[in-house]
């Protein structure tokens, strides 16, 4: 559905993407909303609307800004945007156009965290399985086989150790799991051993949990090799993004026993997840809810307005990407 309005003196913004009541709601009469749920939507926006448009929110990550669609707004200022991965928006067009590009990091951190740790213990321990067993009736016949993973005997090798990964490590800690971690350059102040070099940690665990951000630098980093460094009591979790994980490498591994078993919250080309995965057993499939719950969605269309405010205030924007960070203004 698309909606828009023109005025000369007020802002004009875009909102594209789903409809959400906390972004279209957030915005006082100083500003005029042209809101385009789909592209398909936004090819109907007039070059005369384009022109006036300043600003932009994207309200999920299932919209593309990429450079051509950044380029029908020659006034455009600033792009904020729903989620903390940004690799839906073209950062690098964004700078060098002198686009701002916000994201909402932080307050999704613990959520997403909480959901990692979930999807660890609900893959090694079957839960999904053992809810199936139950309500088919098997239990009144049969015992529930063991479960052959258990957190117990594992260590984890985190793929990534940013914000969300330091939440999931806390996690870990708490429940004694070892934990070692991959990332290009070490992270200060954090005692867990720091491997350079993705392979030689996958030989050193049994269990990878990816938390890194997608795009190029990271795509398919997970891949047949990494699988079989890991071994056959091998299990990944993937909460990052459906490109960081080979994903017929990892179909592959799974049928192979190259790896035990995966749990993964986000697919190559979602919503499609491949009907080899959905007929496995051995692994856990959550459609992207990693931050999907109300109080955490909120939080996050919120920031997506505030840095808008905060930027047509004329002040900086409150979480700018590392491609686009804040000047004073
Ligand atoms: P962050 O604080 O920016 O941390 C990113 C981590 O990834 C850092 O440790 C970074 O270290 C590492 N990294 C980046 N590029 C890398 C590369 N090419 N090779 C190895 N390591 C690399 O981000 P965050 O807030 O923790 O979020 C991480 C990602 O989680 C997001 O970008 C998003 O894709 C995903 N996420 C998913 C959900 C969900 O619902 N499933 C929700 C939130 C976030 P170096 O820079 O030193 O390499
Ligand atoms: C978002 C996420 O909900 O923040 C991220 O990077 O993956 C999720 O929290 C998703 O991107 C939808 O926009």
């Amino acid at each position: 559905m698309a909606s828009s309005n023109v005025s000369s003196e007020k802002t004009d913004l875009l909102i594209y993407g789903p409809s959400k009541p906390l972004v279209t709601n957030g915005f006082s009469d100083q500003f005029v909303l042209h809101a385009f749920e789909t592209k398909h939507d936004l090819e109907r926006l007039s070059p005369a609307v384009a022109a006036k448009i300043r600003g932009a929110a994207v309200t999920f990550n299932t919209v593309r800004y990429d450079g051509t669609t950044l380029a029908l707004f020659p006034k455009l200022e600033i792009v904020s945007t729903f989620g903390v991965g940004y690799d839906h928006i073209d950062a690098a067009y964004a700078r060098d156009h002198n686009i701002m590009v916000t994201n909402t990091p932080d307050v999704l951190t613990e959520e997403v965290a909480d959901v990692a740790l979930g999807l660890l213990i609900a893959t090694l321990r079957e839960f999904v399985k053992a809810d199936r067993y139950l309500r088919s009736g098997l239990w009144t016949t049969q015992i529930f086989p063991l479960s052959v993973g258990s957190l117990r005997d594992r260590k984890v090798g985190m793929v990534g150790m940013g914000r969300i990964g330091r939440a999931i490590g806390r996690r870990l800690d708490a429940s004694r799991v070892p934990v070692v971690y991959h990332s290009r350059k070490p992270v200060a102040g954090i005692s867990y051993q720091h491997y350079p070099d993705l392979i030689e940690m996958a030989k050193a665990v049994d269990t990878l949990m990816v938390i890194v951000p997608g795009g190029a630098s990271t795509a398919k980093m997970v891949n047949a090799d990494v699988m079989k460094a890991l071994g056959p009591r091998g299990v990944i979790i993937n909460l990052a993004r459906g490109t960081v994980v080979d994903e017929q490498a990892l179909i592959a591994a799974l049928k192979s026993g190259t790896i035990l078993a995966a749990g993964l919250d986000v697919f190559e080309k979602e919503p499609n997840v491949p009907d080899e995965l959905k007929a496995m057993q051995n692994v856990v499939l959550l459609p992207h809810i990693g931050s999907a719950s109300v109080v955490t969605r909120n939080a996050m269309d919120q920031l997506v307005v505030d840095n808008l405010k905060a930027w047509f205030a004329g002040r900086p924007p409150l979480t700018p990407v590392a491609e686009t960070p804040a000047k004073a203004r």
